[in-house]
């Protein structure tokens, strides 16, 4: 019965460590690097700010909505994606700001 429970365990580390991804996107310039990013569900995405000014990292798409508060330059926010479609981010103090966050079903092919 021990050793069930410990295949057990290691599957499902297994399977975590090989599903959900993270992703850097900056923000420098008034602009989002990259501009354009592909996900799977379940993904992180982490928004620095290696800008001088603050920025607010906010859903455009309002079928997946979040707002990421006030960021401060050197700062950095994460959101989880849990819903595949593609979700415009923008920046709620810059109008021009936009990075597109396309979401696939499944696992990303890396
Ligand atoms: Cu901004």
């Amino acid at each position: 019965m021990r050793h069930l429970i410990a295949v057990v365990w290691t599957l499902s580390l297994g399977l975590g460590t090989a599903q959900a991804a993270t992703v850097i996107v900056t923000q420098k310039n008034h602009a989002f690097v990259p501009s354009k990013i592909e996900i799977a569900v379940g993904d992180t995405v982490i928004f620095r700010n290696e800008d001088t000014v603050p920025h607010q990292v906010v859903s455009h798409t309002p079928a997946f909505q979040f707002d990421l508060d006030l960021e401060r330059p050197g700062e950095e926010r994460s959101q989880v994606f849990t819903q595949s479609g593609v979700i415009v981010v923008g920046c709620d103090l810059h109008s021009t700001m936009e990075v597109i966050v396309t979401v696939t079903p499944g696992p990303a092919s890396k």
